[in-house]
């Protein structure tokens, strides 16, 4: 290990020298001090406070402790400080935990590195030198090569803005700044201001004591019982069972915690197992279990979601005895989970004290803090105390408000980050060499058990540290078209949630003036963890590297490009080791879709499926009806499923068909056309086409608009419906009123790019499009319009919407298709699909970043079929509002 040296810097004032500095000494700033150490280098923590503890040294207030179990809840990187320690809780208390930070920074002899009581004032990036300079509100500055903010997600706290504190003629706290003597409550009037997780916390202990407590609430929060006691057995029993496999089934798992996602989705499930599922979570007193347990849909969709906002409402109306007060003390404005739920013990049951009012601020606003106590524009609230749970400027204001940091060109990052923060991995930002954040705004951190991605950011940043120093580099930047691609993965993640749909602490809502977006990366622990291993596994991609004597290396590039799901979906593929599906012959491949759709999720309800046969050319052809719950006669959408032509059948797109069918409000029937190689070109074509001019003629007879008919396919089946279009043009009919192409084969050229760069790993390859084709059609047909549409006359042809997926070896074909009919003069618009694979829209359920491009067909859909938008009637009116409970429904739409 370099020995820390002290030098003159040019001010005159001495200046302590190291490779690298941090600030904080809570659990991250502990945990790199004890890893920077121990690889050798010369590191310095600088903390504001006078000891360890980071947030659990400031918030000391009464009922504070974890919402994570504690046996999760800890560090992992060292087996014996595991045995070292034994918890006496399920959730501890703020002391144990402060307790347990000080055992471990004795354990590591940690605090002879940590310079107590100094504030950072400034940190400067010195180009020249290629270093930090730091200074502090307490003796040296310090240099350094490496500048790590170990500061934590919710530590700067927000000013409550509310006029008149100062005027206030008695004691006032702030939960996030409490001080270390105990606060008596007994015979004072206590006012409470704030209902997160430090208020419904605090309330219930301070009511104990308080002679009179007031809780000024301005939206009402979720909160379950934490049920504290000692750590469940079953927990217990998995740890000890596999210390290191629990350990690690956390890291790669969605929170941090090792708990499994459920796969039921709520549609699966009768009213009365979703109950079970309910209670369950209820009785077992853990966030996570609730967050994630009960049904798959309850976090990425406002339905699923909405049934359990219901049943929370349910038990706050059976705990809280006065209705009113129940009905200010229910959520309204936000899913479940979209913002930071809370674990209490007897909040709810506190509101029956008899000493015990809520004020609603949403009726009564405070106007201002007055000498006796609280204005609001209908009362003055006269108390003796003033407790202030107004929460945090998150994320961000522990690193940008705190102190100004200047980065490359004397850049500063409160600049930089103006409308709100950017970063790549939430780890560094582009223009802020040697710069690390820990936990950061881009990552995991606030969304997941925070030491699990405390440890995963520390070992990450420090094992960088190492692999630059043997490699002679002594910078690294991020570039700005990594830190640019993670903005937009960001983004995406976050389509995946319903977070941005409430305002919160994760978008920066809750501080006037703040610039707003989701900021903790919502994509999961473990997908974050994957994705930071490729960084290394890509050669630092996205990361400048420069050292005095080596070349620089700068492998630029986007770490992630697909949609989120997708991304995981191919992973899952490819952990699979599955035979190429053209191995396994014609049959063998049906065998395997068949068994592939039996696993996947259940479509959703429609009001009606119904099988039948329709007459085509050489005997029946069987058919799927999906209609929709609502009234009809609807205009029908004749369906034709993708599978080459050889694989599938009328129910083998069921999920798609029934989302089409409840988002479009429109009958789709979906076609049993015959297959190869069984029936070679052209039965598909001629079986699509015979079956949709049946169906046109006894539309009315299937519930649908008598008078013309849409076409719609995926793949292969979009294949067929752009052949039939151009049949039914060219043998007087039917009348089709416009054609939904979804990533479509519509030429028999292979040597457009799309074919060439996602030849293989996108699930569809080239080498199966190729056996589709052989099975098919002989090479001599294949120019024949009734497979290459893209040869057929175009003119004429009725409106299209083309879609076409970035990663798809059809991509280029299908945006060619959609050129060419808008060059021949029909209306024609195309949705390409950034981040999408050829199997995207048909994977309902499963990759959720399909949801915004399904309303974008079944809008089209509506267009073409002359119907008014979703949410509109014919007649131009918009349809009612939905009622309080569906509130969140509403807003998702
Ligand atoms: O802060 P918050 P917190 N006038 O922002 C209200 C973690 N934590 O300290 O929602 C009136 O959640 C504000 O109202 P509104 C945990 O991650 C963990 O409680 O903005 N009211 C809200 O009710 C948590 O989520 C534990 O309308 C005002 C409250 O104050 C995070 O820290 C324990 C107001 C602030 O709630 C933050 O929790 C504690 C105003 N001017 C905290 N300004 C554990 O258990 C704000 N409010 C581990």
């Amino acid at each position: 290990m370099v020995a820390a040296s002290v030098s003159r810097a040019t001010s005159g004032c001495t200046t302590q020298q190291v490779d690298v500095a941090l600030v904080g000494a809570g659990f991250a700033g502990l945990y790199l001090l004890h890893r920077l150490r121990k690889d050798g280098f010369t590191t310095v923590a600088l903390e504001e406070a006078d000891d360890v503890g980071g947030t659990w040294y400031w918030n000391r207030y009464p009922g504070a402790r974890c919402d994570i179990q504690t046996i999760d809840y800890c560090y992992t990187f060292d087996p014996e400080l595991e045995s070292a320690w034994n918890w006496s809780e399920k959730y501890a208390t703020q002391p144990e935990i402060l307790r347990y930070l000080g055992f471990v920074a004795d354990r590591y002899d940690l605090r002879r590195d940590i310079r107590f009581c100094t504030k950072v004032k400034a940190a400067t990036w010195d180009q020249a030198s290629e270093r930090w300079l730091i200074t502090t509100d307490n003796d040296a500055a310090v240099s350094c090569r490496y500048y790590i903010m170990a500061t934590g997600c919710l530590s700067s706290p927000k000013p409550p803005e509310i006029d008149g504190v100062k005027d206030f003629e008695g004691e006032v706290y702030y939960t996030g700044r409490w001080p270390h003597e105990e606060v008596k409550f007994a015979g004072k009037r206590v006012a409470v201001i704030g209902t997160g997780s430090s208020g419904i916390q605090a309330i219930p202990l301070i009511a104990e004591q308080a002679a009179q407590l007031t809780v000024l609430q301005r939206t009402p929060n979720f909160a379950l019982p934490a049920h504290n006691g000692p750590a469940p057995a079953d927990r217990v029993a998995l740890l000890e069972g596999d210390r290191a496999g629990y350990r690690e089934q956390a890291r790669w798992s969605g929170a941090g915690v090792p708990l499994q996602l459920t796969t039921v989705f709520s549609w699966q499930l009768s009213a009365a197992e979703r109950l079970e599922r309910f209670e369950n979570a209820w009785a077992a007193g853990d966030l996570v279990c609730m967050l994630r347990q009960l049904w798959a849909d309850q976090g990425v969709d406002v339905d699923g979601n909405a049934l359990v906002v219901e049943l929370f409402r349910d038990k706050i109306r059976a705990t809280v005895r006065d209705p009113e007060i129940a009905a200010s003390l229910i959520p309204y404005d936000h899913p479940f989970g979209a913002k930071r739920p809370c674990l209490d013990t007897n909040y709810y049951a506190t509101f029956n004290r008899p000493n015990v009012t809520l004020v609603n601020l949403r009726q009564e606003p405070i106007k201002s803090i007055v000498a006796s106590g609280i204005e609001t524009d209908k009362r003055t609230l006269e108390v003796d105390i003033i407790v202030f749970a107004t929460g945090f400027d998150a994320m961000t204001g522990a690193i940008m408000a705190v102190h100004p940091i200047k980065g490359r060109d004397g850049k500063s990052l409160s600049d930089v980050w103006a409308n709100g923060p950017q970063s790549y991995l939430g780890l560094t930002v582009a223009g802020f060499p040697n710069l690390f954040m820990i936990t950061g705004p881009g990552s995991p951190s606030v969304l997941s058990n925070m030491v699990v991605s405390i440890e995963q950011h520390v070992d990450w940043a420090v094992n960088l540290l190492i692999a630059m120093r043997e490699a002679g580099f002594t910078t690294f930047e991020a570039t700005k078209t990594a830190q640019h691609g993670w903005t937009r993965h960001m983004a995406d993640c976050s389509t995946l949630t319903l977070h941005r749909l409430a305002n919160t602490w994760y978008t920066g809502a809750n501080v006037p003036g703040k610039a707003q977006g989701v900021m903790p990366y919502t994509g999961g622990v473990g997908p974050y963890r994957g994705i930071c291993d490729e960084v290394v596994s890509r050669g630092m991609l996205g990361f400048r590297l420069t050292g005095p004597n080596v070349a620089e290396q700068c492998n630029d590039g986007e770490i992630v490009r697909l949609q989120p799901d997708v991304r995981l979906v191919l992973k899952k593929l490819e952990e699979m080791k599955l035979a190429p599906v053209e191995s396994l012959g014609a049959q063998g491949a049906r065998d395997f879709v068949a068994e592939l759709n039996a696993d996947r999720p259940a479509g959703r309800p429609v009001g009606d499926v119904a099988d039948g046969t329709l007459p085509g050319t050489d005997g029946p052809l069987p058919y799927r009806l999906y209609r929709p719950a609502t009234p009809g006669p609807h205009p029908i959408v004749v369906y034709f499923h993708g599978g080459g032509w050889v694989l599938g059948d009328q129910q083998s797109d069921d999920p798609y068909c029934r989302d089409m069918c409840r988002r479009s409000g429109m009958i789709f029937v979906s076609i049993g056309y015959r297959h190869a190689p069984e029936h070679r070109f052209p039965t598909a074509a001629e079986d699509g086409y015979a079956a949709t001019r049946w169906i046109a003629e006894h539309a009315a007879e299937l519930g649908g608009l008598p008078g013309s008919v849409l076409v719609a396919g995926w793949s292969a089946g979009g294949n067929i419906a752009a052949v039939t279009c151009q049949l039914a043009r060219d043998r007087g009919g039917p009348h089709i009123a416009g054609q939904l192409l979804v990533c479509p084969v519509t030429d028999c050229t292979f040597d457009r790019s799309s074919y060439n760069g996602y030849a293989t790993g996108y699930f569809l390859t080239r080498s199966l499009m190729y056996w589709f084709w052989d099975l098919y059609c002989s090479p001599a047909d294949r120019t024949d319009p009734r497979v290459s549409p893209l040869r057929g006359k175009l003119g004429g042809l009725p409106p299209a919407f083309v879609v076409t997926c970035e990663f798809d070896p059809l991509r280029d074909e299908g945006i060619a298709y959609g050129d060419a009919l808008a060059a021949a003069g029909v209306p024609v618009e195309q949705l390409k699909a950034r981040g999408h694979i050829h199997t995207s829209f048909t994977m309902v359920d499963v990759v959720i970043t399909g949801v915004s491009g399904r309303v974008q067909m079944a809008e089209a859909l509506r267009r073409l079929a002359g119907l008014p938008p979703e949410g509109k009637q014919v007649d131009g009116s918009v349809r009612p509002a939905r009622t309080a409970p569906l509130k969140i429904a509403a807003a998702a739409d």
